[in-house]
C-alpha cells in the first residue's frame, strides 16, 4: 500500500530543519534536568513514542450548541474528507494513528475500500461508535422513548440490530472495540422505574455481547444527564461497573472526563476501574460546568495530568492486560477542529509526559509514612516540570512537526479544501 499523505512532507521538513537547533538544545537541558533527579529522559521518550490516542470522525468537523452551528469553509461534510483531515492530524503529530468512526454518520457500501483509503492516509480504524440516540429516516421505531433500554420490544430489538451492524462494520475496517453509550433515561420523577429500565438495557446488552468476536471489547460508556435530564439508565461508574460485570469478561466501562457529576474524583474512578479490572477506555475533553465537550487540558490540566498519575500506576501495578482505548471527544465549536485536535494531542501527551516523570518509589514512601506534604510534592515536581521539548522531540523522532499548529497554519490546508469542499449545513444539535 502507497502511502499518499495530505501535507508536503517537504514543507513540514523545512519547518523542522528552522527550529531543530533550538529544539536540541532545549532537549538537552531538559535531559540535564531529569539526570540530576535520577531520571533517564530517552527512556521517558521512548515510553511516549509508544502512546498513541485516536482521534473522533465527528470531532473533525465543527461542532455546534443546541443553538446553533457556525460551520467554516472546507469543513469535512463526510467520512472522506473527514480521513484526510484526520491524516493532517496525524501527519503533523504522530499520536493519532487511528479513527474512531461513528454510525450511521460514517456509514458507507464498502468498509473493506474504506479501511483501505484511510491505509493508504497513514491511518487505522478504533473503536466503533453506535448512535441509537438519534432517529434516521425511514426506522420504523422511534428512539424518542428510549433504545436499548426501550419499553418497546421493537425499538429495543432495532437498537440491538444497529450495534450488531456496527460491529460488522468494524470487522471490515479492523476494528476491535465497540463503544456503546445510549441517551435512555427520564426528564421527570416517576417517569422510569429505575431498576426495570437498567434490566431491559442488560437485556439488549447481552445480545450485542453475544455477537462481539473473541477479540473485541465493549466500551459502555456511562452519563449522568443530556439528553434525559432526571435520570439516565447508565448514570455513572457505579452502573457501568455493574453491568459490565454482568456481562462479561470482553465488556468494560469507558470514561469520558466530561460525564460526571460537577467535582467528582475523576482519577479516584480510574483507580477503582482498574483495581475491578474494568478499566476499558477514555473519552478525553475537558470542562467547566457539564459536558462540555471543550478542548483536553484547556480548563484543567492538572486534573487531566491526575488522571494519567492513576494510569501510570494502573499499569505499573500490572493487574493483566493493560491497554485502554485512548479517544479524544470533543466539540469544536469555534476553532478550526484540525487546530483543536493538534492542540489537545499535545495536551494529552504532555500530562501523559508528566505523570511519567513522578518519582513513584518517592510518592509510595510517602503515602505509607503519612507524609502529606512530600507525597504531594513528588506529584507537584512531576507537574511542574517543562516537558514540552520532550513532546516535541518525540513528534519529530516520529516524523511529525516540532510546532504543529504552526506547520498546519503554514500549509494552507484548510483555504485549499475551502475551494474544494461543498459547505457544510449550519443546523444546530449537539454532537
Ligand atoms: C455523548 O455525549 C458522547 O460523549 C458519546 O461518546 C457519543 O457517542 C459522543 O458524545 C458523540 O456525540
Ligand atoms: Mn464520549
Amino acid at each position: 500500500m502507497s502511502l499518499s499523505l495530505p501535507l508536503s512532507t517537504d514543507q513540514i521538513a523545512a519547518h523542522n530543519a528552522a527550529r531543530r537547533g533550538a529544539l536540541d538544545d532545549e532537549y538537552d537541558g531538559l535531559g540535564r534536568t531529569l539526570g540530576r533527579r535520577g531520571v533517564d529522559i530517552g527512556g521517558v521518550k521512548a515510553r511516549l513514542g509508544r502512546f498513541s490516542v485516536a482521534t473522533p470522525s465527528w470531532g473533525s468537523g465543527v461542532g455546534g450548541t443546541r443553538f446553533a452551528k457556525f460551520p467554516i469553509p472546507g469543513e469535512p461534510t463526510n467520512i472522506h474528507e473527514k480521513l484526510e483531515d484526520c491524516a493532517v492530524v496525524q501527519q503533523l503529530c504522530r499520536m493519532t494513528p487511528r479513527v474512531s468512526p461513528h454510525f450511521p454518520w460514517d456509514k458507507v457500501d464498502d468498509y473493506r475500500a474504506l479501511r483501505e483509503e484511510a491505509a493508504a492516509l497513514g491511518l487505522g480504524f478504533d473503536a466503533v461508535n453506535s448512535n441509537t440516540f438519534q432517529d434516521q429516516r425511514g426506522q420504523a421505531h422511534s428512539y424518542r422513548n428510549g433504545s436499548l433500554a426501550s419499553t418497546e420490544a421493537g425499538a429495543r430489538a432495532q437498537a440491538v440490530a444497529h450495534n450488531i451492524d456496527c460491529i460488522e462494520a468494524g470487522k471490515a475496517l479492523g476494528s476491535h472495540a465497540l463503544t456503546v453509550w445510549i441517551g435512555d433515561g427520564s426528564n421527570f420523577p416517576g417517569q422510569q422505574d429505575f431498576n426495570r429500565a437498567f434490566d431491559r438495557y442488560l437485556d439488549s446488552a447481552a445480545q450485542i455481547y453475544a455477537a462481539l468476536p473473541a477479540d473485541w471489547t465493549m466500551l459502555l460508556e456511562h452519563k449522568l444527564y443530556e439528553p434525559a435530564f432526571y435520570s439516565t439508565v447508565i448514570s455513572d461508574w457505579g452502573s457501568s461497573l455493574l453491568a459490565a460485570q454482568a456481562l462479561g469478561p470482553k465488556a468494560r466501562c469507558l470514561v469520558d472526563l466530561g460525564h460526571h457529576a460537577p467535582n467528582v474524583n475523576i482519577e479516584q474512578i480510574v483507580a477503582r476501574l482498574d483495581r475491578a479490572g474494568k478499566l476499558g477506555g477514555f473519552h478525553f475533553n475537558d470542562s467547566k460546568y457539564g459536558d462540555d465537550d471543550l478542548d483536553s487540558g484547556s480548563v484543567n490540566p492538572h486534573q487531566l495530568f491526575l488522571v494519567f498519575n492513576e494510569l501510570v500506576e494502573a499499569e505499573a501495578r500490572g493487574r493483566g492486560e493493560f491497554d485502554p482505548a485512548y479517544m479524544i471527544d470533543q466539540s469544536h465549536n469555534v476553532t478550526d477542529p484540525i487546530e483543536s485536535l493538534l492542540s489537545s494531542a499535545d495536551a494529552i501527551a504532555t500530562a501523559f509526559a508528566k505523570a511519567l516523570l513522578v518519582d513513584r518509589a518517592a510518592l509510595h514512601a510517602a503515602q505509607e509514612a503519612n507524609d502529606v506534604m512530600m507525597a504531594f510534592q513528588a506529584l507537584r515536581r512531576a507537574y511542574a516540570t517543562d516537558v514540552s521539548p520532550l513532546v516535541a522531540m518525540v513528534r519529530l523522532e516520529a516524523g511529525g512537526a516540532v510546532d504543529p499548529l504552526a506547520a498546519y497554519r503554514a500549509s494552507g490546508w484548510r483555504m485549499r479544501k475551502a475551494q474544494e469542499r461543498k459547505p457544510a449545513s449550519g443546523a444546530a444539535g449537539i454532537v
